[in-house]
């Protein structure tokens, strides 16, 4: 397809709630929304950087720049035949897998779009529902904890993961489990911990928790897998995955024993999908990360998580967890069995509110061929 427009927009809305993590603490979300216009189609795709370089080295200025520096300059008024033509035309910038993948995601929107077709479907989607949890930033007490799960759970959520760092990571995990004895409960330490803290983390193996999320280094596999022999409990990678070749690494080297795939983190569905696949060669499961998207991303999520071998529940929650007002229509709800249906519609299956997207736009930028 012949790419005649593109638009670039970052938004900042501010979050229903304060989301603490062993980085920082989250109060809004600024991210950069990508809108590719061609043959009278519209693709839309969000790039999940944040403000701040503290999960990842991209924020939303680095995505930017590499966004209309970079790869936009290699598609505009091109004819883009498929999604590896245009990774193929990206090879050439290293890294910066966000800005890849925002351009990406509004890529297969827009090829969805034109063949008909679902993301789902694009994708290679086998489901009509996903299993959805929730992520729980770190609270100010174990007793305000088990109030937050609490409100969760009685929202339909199945699947509870906790935000834990050093010192705030064993009594709350303790409290959240003798309150819940059965919730299939999990923890994310976001890279808190090193080696030296072994004994501590094995001290969760007591709380049944279904995985232990990234407890050493951001960019770290080594390490991992010094670790997980000594744990009972799965070691889940996140920040130290960006391709299917980590993962490969990750598996071979038993630093893991589950992988969370974030489509952002790897440069974009296709590279999701190659990691997905690996996996279910190997009987490792995956499950589908967030980055506190807004309802943008949230539906090309839904959809990447319609596929088989993500058997273990997404961090992808209804819309009303993150933000009090979206900038698409419909919203998705978690049902009583804590599960979000996938659209159906073509593309992402979500229409996008053009005033509520003005509203909060902070920076805008239009490319035209
Ligand atoms: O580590 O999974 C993480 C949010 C921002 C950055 C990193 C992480 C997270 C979450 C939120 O845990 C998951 C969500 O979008 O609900
Ligand atoms: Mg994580």
């Amino acid at each position: 397809m012949r790419i005649d427009r593109i638009e670039l927009r970052q938004f900042k809305m501010p979050l229903v709630a304060p989301f603490e993590t062993s980085f920082g603490v989250e109060l809004e979300e600024q991210h950069v929304i990508v809108r590719v216009d061609a043959e009278g189609l519209t693709g839309w795709g969000e790039s999940p950087a944040g403000a701040e370089p503290f999960y990842s080295y991209e924020t939303n200025q680095t995505v930017w720049h590499i966004c209309r520096d970079f790869l936009i300059p290699n598609i505009l008024g091109q004819d883009i035949h498929s999604i590896d033509d245009f990774i193929e035309r990206s090879s050439r910038v290293r890294s910066h897998n966000m800005a890849k993948a925002g351009l990406e995601f509004a890529l297969w929107d827009l090829f969805a779009k034109a063949r008909g077709v679902s993301m789902s479907q694009m994708l290679g989607g086998t489901r009509d529902r996903i299993a959805v949890g929730v992520s729980i930033g770190i609270q100010s007490s174990p007793e305000a904890l088990v109030q937050r799960i609490e409100d969760y759970s009685s929202q339909g959520y199945k699947r509870i993961k906790i935000k834990i760092a050093p010192g705030r990571d064993l009594q709350f995990t303790a409290a959240a489990r003798k309150a819940f004895p059965n919730i299939l409960l999990q923890v994310d330490a976001n890279s808190a911990y090193t080696l030296n803290d072994a004994d501590r983390l094995c001290a969760l193996d007591e709380y049944n928790l279904l995985l232990i999320e990234q407890p050493l280094g951001h960019d770290d596999i080594y390490d991992h897998s010094k670790l997980q022999p000594k744990l009972k409990t799965p070691i889940c990678l996140d920040e130290s995955i960006h391709s299917v070749a980590d993962a490969r690494e990750g598996i071979e080297l038993g630093a893991c024993r589950i992988i969370n795939i974030k489509p952002g983190r790897v440069g974009g569905f296709a590279e999701s999908i190659k990691i997905h696949d690996l996996c279910a060669a190997h009987n490792i499961p995956v499950w589908h990360g967030g980055m506190l998207e807004s309802g943008i991303g949230r539906a090309a999520n839904v959809a990447l998580a319609s596929l088989p071998n993500f058997t273990l529940p997404g961090d992808i929650s209804a819309n009303k967890r993150y933000f009090a007002e979206d900038i698409v229509t419909p919203e998705f709800t978690v049902d009583a069995d804590g599960m979000l249906t996938v659209p159906t519609k073509p593309g992402i299956g979500v229409e996008v509110l053009k005033d509520r997207l003005e509203k909060v736009t902070v920076r805008r930028e239009e490319f035209r061929a």
